[in-house]
């Protein structure tokens, strides 16, 4: 019992000194349980992040946009693989964690389940998404579960690279045709209100942020960023001459803040409880691609199973 009280108190206090908490720590059940839950559904949003825009891979207008859009792709599957190796020293099982995914028994971010009709959605996914992605996870650069934050960093910098290209992209549609303009003007009014659900309910209707405020996990609330990204976003909108689809966004100089109007939290309840546009395609191309790579696992098991056996064999 002495013992006990000895480690939650060092939890505590390694919280309270803004120090990380590392696999080998005695962390509470209950922490573990929810950076587990948060770290899981981050990597499954990133690998079924990767099926919008993997979808114009093939039909991109060039080399160049190809090329981009290539390791723009492959990064996303690379955030999964950090996020999915940070779950496992929370003694996550990763088969049982994609499992859970294509069994729609765990969440992934709501904005992956619209579809992206043209290439000016390419545009918008990295000027949007990822800079709402942004937004949200350099504050998790200091989330107090340390292989979290450190994954977070090297995420971070490749995230900042998806929205450069993103915008890069939108800034030369804008200077194309009428046709062209009209597209990113298309993209962005389907686009915005999708990228501030991104940030999760309203204060008062999330579940979990008072207690992974308290443990540092999460250093802002999802208001608190839905905020922080609409101001940001705003004079980027106005740089690149489109309208948010939001009659109800201005400045508010006694805020020092924009006003914007009310999310369709109806619209985001369907989405995440399984009823989006895309929720049944994103889960049965993921299956799909468990089921194919299947002998891929086998074949990888059978190898390491021979190595293990013969360095036996050696010693
Ligand atoms: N979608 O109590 P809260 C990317 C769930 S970026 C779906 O507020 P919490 C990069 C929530 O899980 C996208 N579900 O929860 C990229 C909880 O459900 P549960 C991924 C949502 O955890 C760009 C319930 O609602 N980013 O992938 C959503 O404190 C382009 C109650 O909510 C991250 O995951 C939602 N939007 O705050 C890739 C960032 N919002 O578990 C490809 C890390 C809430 O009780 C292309 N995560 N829910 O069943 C976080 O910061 C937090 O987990 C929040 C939610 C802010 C998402």
């Amino acid at each position: 019992m002495a013992e006990q009280n000895a480690l939650a108190e060092h939890f505590e206090r390694t919280i309270e000194r803004d120090q990380r908490i590392e696999p080998r720590d005695w962390m509470p059940d209950a922490y573990r349980k929810t950076v587990l839950r948060q770290v899981a559904q981050h990597a499954h949003s990133e690998i079924i992040g990767m099926q919008p825009e993997g979808a114009w891979i093939t039909r991109a207008p060039s080399l160049r946009r190809k090329a981009i859009l290539l390791a723009k792709v492959q990064d996303e599957a690379g955030h999964g693989l950090y996020l999915y190796a940070a779950a496992e020293t929370l003694g996550g099982d990763r088969m049982e964690l994609t499992e859970r995914l294509i069994a729609g028994a765990q969440k992934y971010s709501s904005i992956f389940n619209y579809p992206t009709l043209t290439f000016a959605d390419v545009g918008v996914i990295g000027w949007l998404v990822d800079g709402a992605a942004i937004c949200n996870q350099v504050p998790l650069c200091r989330s107090s579960y340390g292989p979290y934050a450190r994954a977070m960093i090297r995420i971070c910098k490749e995230e900042s690279f998806h929205q450069r290209q993103g915008y890069e992209l939108l800034m030369t549609m804008m200077r194309g045709t009428d046709a062209q303009r009209e597209m990113v003007q298309d993209a962005v009014n389907r686009w915005w209100w999708p990228s501030l659900m991104m940030f999760g309910p309203p204060d008062a209707e999330s579940t979990h942020t008072a207690q992974s405020m308290a443990w540092k996990i999460k250093r802002h609330t999802n208001d608190e960023l839905r905020q922080r990204f609409v101001d940001m976003t705003v004079p980027q909108a106005e740089a690149l001459g489109v309208t948010l689809p939001d009659p109800d966004l201005r400045w508010n100089p006694e805020r020092g803040h924009y006003d914007f109007g009310e999310v369709d939290w109806d619209e985001f309840r369907r989405v995440i409880s399984g009823d989006g546009p895309c929720n049944a395609e994103r889960i049965a191309v993921r299956r799909a691609a468990h089921e194919e790579g299947a002998w891929v696992r086998e074949a990888a098991a059978a190898h390491a199973a021979k190595r293990a056996r013969r360095a036996k064999e050696a010693a």
